[in-house]
């Protein structure tokens, strides 16, 4: 009988954009598993679930990136390759300091040139040296899907992928996944017509991939979830919940309302709060902690 996981592979084919993206990426592990790097996977933004195959309409997720980008920029700083795993338009790494409006804000015009702000000169500085330095020495990848199924066919391939470095893999999984889809045979092909009167559409749930991830396609490494909640009271229980059920390494657990200033580091002993002020980044705290138990994993 085929597993759940296997079944949901079977039935949702990839994009020809997911596919060709592999490609590069094997050159890019290949190079860093020669170079004896340590490296990380970071996934961030939310998948969409397509409610028609010529996708007008779909159910989205919530997140905008910002974990995922801030993260990546720390995993660089402690020396790791990063592939960085994103949904378009949500955002990247560096460039996010500089995205949409703030771009303009850290611009002037004198006389005839475009200068950047006096008070924005360290933050330009600081984002385009770590920019720089990611390129040059080859360290960031980025991978990009946009839908549940493109989501979990990169997340498997990659994991795979990276499963060579054994336990110097590190990967971190703050997108947001949707817990529902709608399998492609039931899917209208063209665009729902509200002249059918209200559409009844009955969403089926997602195979849950941090089993065969952690069991199977990268069984050495140190896999970190991360679980979003709205209901406080809930939160501790889900993270433990989560390490028993699939025995990875660590869950941080964070609330919609407060994600920016506190999460809770959950493994199989202990529960750990993280917190950060306003003009902190909570992300640098995680990955150095994440770090140091990275490093007390590989030890052991
Ligand atoms: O991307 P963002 O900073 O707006 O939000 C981050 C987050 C809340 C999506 C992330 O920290 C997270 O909890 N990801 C997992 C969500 C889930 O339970 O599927």
């Amino acid at each position: 009988m085929l597993k759940f996981w296997e079944d949901f592979f079977l039935k949702n084919t990839p994009s020809k954009e997911a596919v060709v993206q592999l490609e590069s990426l094997k050159s890019f592990t290949t190079e860093h598993k020669h170079k004896n790097s340590r490296i990380a996977l970071v996934t961030s933004g939310g998948t969409i679930v397509p409610l028609e195959r010529n996708t007008v309409r779909f159910v989205d997720n919530f997140s905008a990136g910002t974990r995922g980008s801030i993260s990546a920029e720390y995993f660089l700083k402690h020396g790791y390759a990063v592939v960085f795993m994103y949904r378009p338009k949500t955002l990247e790494p560096f460039a996010r300091h500089f995205s949409t409006l703030s771009l303009l804000d850290t611009l002037e015009e004198k006389s005839d040139l475009i200068c950047v702000k006096k008070e924005k000169l360290q933050v330009v500085k600081n984002a385009l040296t770590g920019y720089s330095k990611a390129k040059g020495e080859n360290k960031l990848h980025y991978l990009t899907f946009t839908t549940l199924s493109d989501y979990l066919w990169l997340l498997r391939e990659v994991s795979q992928c990276l499963s060579v470095f054994g336990k110097d893999a590190l990967l971190y999984l703050a997108a947001a996944v949707s817990d529902f889809y709608l399998p492609t045979e039931l899917m209208p092909v063209h665009k729902i017509e509200s002249s059918g009167g209200p559409p009844t559409i009955t969403l089926e749930i997602v195979p849950k991939m941090l089993k065969p991830l952690v069991n199977l396609w990268a069984p050495d490494a140190y896999v970190v979830s991360f679980k979003l909640e709205t209901d406080v009271s809930r939160l501790i229980d889900k993270c433990k919940a989560a390490i028993k059920n699939y025995s990875h390494k660590m869950v941080i657990g964070n609330m919609l309302q407060t994600r920016r200033h506190k999460v809770v580091l959950v493994d199989c002993s202990s529960v750990n709060e993280i917190t950060a002020r306003e003009e902190e980044e909570i992300e640098e705290k995680i990955v150095k902690e994440l770090c140091d138990k990275h490093q007390q994993f590989i030890d052991m």
